[in-house]
This record gives C-alpha cells, structure tokens and sequence, in this order.
C-alpha cells in the first residue's frame, strides 16, 4: 500500500506500527492523512498476524489538530453537505484489536481526540495535551467534549475546551487521561513492549476485554455486566482458554493459537 502522510511498519512480525508523518504541519490532520491512516489501520485489523497496533508522531508533535489552513473557508453548508471529516475520522472506531497512542510533543484538538479514540495512552514527559478548538471559535468536533469528560472529569475536560489551555504529561496522567509517562527516549520501546506483551495473548481474549471495557462507555452498568458475564463465558469455548489455564496449572508459558 502506498503512504505519503504516514509511514507503516511492522515490528517483530506482529505489532502494526503507524507513524504521522506531516512534519512541517506538525502531523496536522487532513483528509489524506486520514484515509491513509483508516485505510492501514483496516489492513492491520485484517491481517491474522497482527496482535496490536501503534499510532505515533514525532518527538515534537503526535499530532496538532485538524488541519486549520483546510478548513478555514468552508461554509456551514460545505461541511453538513459532505458530512466533513466524520467519514474518515470514524475508521479507528471499527478497529477490533488494540490500538495504542504513542504521544510525544503536542497532541492538540483533532490529535488529542485521535489519542483518545485509542485503546491507552503511553506520554512521553514531552507529550502536552488541549482541545483550543474555543481559540479558533469553534469546539472540539471528534469527540473531545465527550471522551474528555469521560475520560479526566468535567470539570478538568470543562477547563480545557473553555480556556483552550494545554496540560502536561504529569497533569494528563493524573487526570487519568494517559496510562504511563515514560522518559521521551523511551517511547517507542516501552510501547512496543507493551504491544508485543498483548499480541503474546490470545487475540480472542483481547479483542473480547477491548470491546467489553468499550461497552462501559455507551450503556448501563447492568447492559456492560451482562455483556462482559456474556464475554467471559464464550471465552471458555475457546482452545485458549483451556491452553491459558493448563499453562498455569503446568507451570508453564502458555502458547495461544487464537483458536
Ligand atoms: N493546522 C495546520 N497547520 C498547523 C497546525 C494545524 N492544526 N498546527 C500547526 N500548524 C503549522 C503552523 O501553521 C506552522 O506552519 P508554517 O507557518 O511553518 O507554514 C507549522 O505547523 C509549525 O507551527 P508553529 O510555527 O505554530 O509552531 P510552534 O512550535 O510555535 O507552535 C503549536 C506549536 C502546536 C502550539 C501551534 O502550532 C498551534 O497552536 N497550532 C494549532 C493548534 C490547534 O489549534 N489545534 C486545533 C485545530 S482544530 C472533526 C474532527 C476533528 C476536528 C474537528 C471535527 N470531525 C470528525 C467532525 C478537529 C479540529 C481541530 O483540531
């Protein structure tokens, strides 16, 4: 497949690696580059040999925002008519195996939001997180109003998006928004360790705790429950499951087929 905005790698035979690759733009986000990214992430899902897969940017930005100088001049109708970016900003929700964001630099407004649509977060202490949509007299239009609350509070998510100020990658992960901050030289290695450390894992069991703890977002405490209880017993009809516990049992590593 060929990329101009993102450059795609495999590491170690199973984890997809994405990188944004818009430097000069700070990896602003355009229709391009978010096709490419939909479109690579798709082929990873689709590939039986990939376990997880890793969005980064570069040690200055993960990604700065949609990109401004596209949008400036469309209308109302331009953007309602043609339904803007939601096309393809949506992708990275139909993605079944984990996705992690490796974040260094700025992760601002549309690149906050794509960190967001990720499973977690791993910040390099570079990483600086905002939504200053309000800066440019608009909002957060990729789901910023809603996973921010969710994910940090109300009224941490209210003082982002109302005074478009940024937060570092301690504050971010005390508000709970990033998983782990590790040092910036450290990125990609403690993200790929934790990548390699789920493909090891049944992608049945993976994709399976991915979508159940996604269910904890969009209804009822009792509609998740019964759907993890759900999850979990299929779970027993996998050959995984039985190699998981008879590993343990053993004494030894179990080695998952995803069968
Ligand atoms: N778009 C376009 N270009 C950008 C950009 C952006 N978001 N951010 C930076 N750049 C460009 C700059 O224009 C500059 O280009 P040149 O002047 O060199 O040609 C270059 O990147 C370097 O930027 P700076 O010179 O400004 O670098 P600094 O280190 O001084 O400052 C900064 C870095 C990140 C603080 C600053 O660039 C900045 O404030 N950037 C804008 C951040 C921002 O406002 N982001 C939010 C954009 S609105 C939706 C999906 C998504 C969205 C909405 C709807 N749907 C699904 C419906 C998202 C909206 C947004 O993200």
């Amino acid at each position: 497949m060929n990329h101009e905005l993102i450059h795609v790698r495999v590491e170690a035979e199973k984890v997809g690696v994405i990188t944004l690759n818009r430097p000069k733009q700070l990896n602003a986000l355009n229709d391009q580059l978010m096709n490419e990214l939909g479109a690579a992430l798709k082929a990873f899902d689709a590939d039986a040999t990939i376990g997880c897969m890793v969005i980064t940017g570069s040690e200055k930005a993960f990604a700065a925002g949609a990109d401004i100088a596209a949008m400036a001049g469309y209308s109302f109708a331009d953007v309602y008519r043609d339904d803007y970016i939601t096309r393809n900003w949506e992708q990275i929700r139909s993605i079944r195996k984990p996705v992690i964001a490796a974040v260094s630099g700025f992760a601002l407004g549309g690149g906050c939001e794509l960190a967001m649509m990720c499973d977690f977060i791993i910040a390099a202490d570079n990483a600086r997180f905002g939504q200053p949509e309000i800066k440019l007299g608009i909002i957060p239009g990729a789901g910023g109003t809603q996973r921010l609350p969710r994910a940090i509070s109300k009224a941490k998510a209210m003082d982002l998006a109302l005074t478009g100020r940024m937060m570092d990658a301690a504050e971010a992960e005390r508000a709970g928004l990033v998983s782990r901050v590790v040092a910036l030289d450290k990125l990609m290695e403690e993200t790929l360790a934790a990548a390699l450390m789920i493909c090891d894992y049944s992608q049945l069991a993976t994709m399976a705790a991915k979508e159940s703890i996604n269910r904890a977002f969009e209804g009822t405490l009792s509609d998740g429950i019964m759907f993890e209880r759900r999850m979990f017993h299929a779970l027993f009809a996998t050959a995984d499951q039985k190699e998981g516990m008879d590993a343990f049992v053993n004494k030894r590593k179990a080695k998952f087929k995803n069968a």
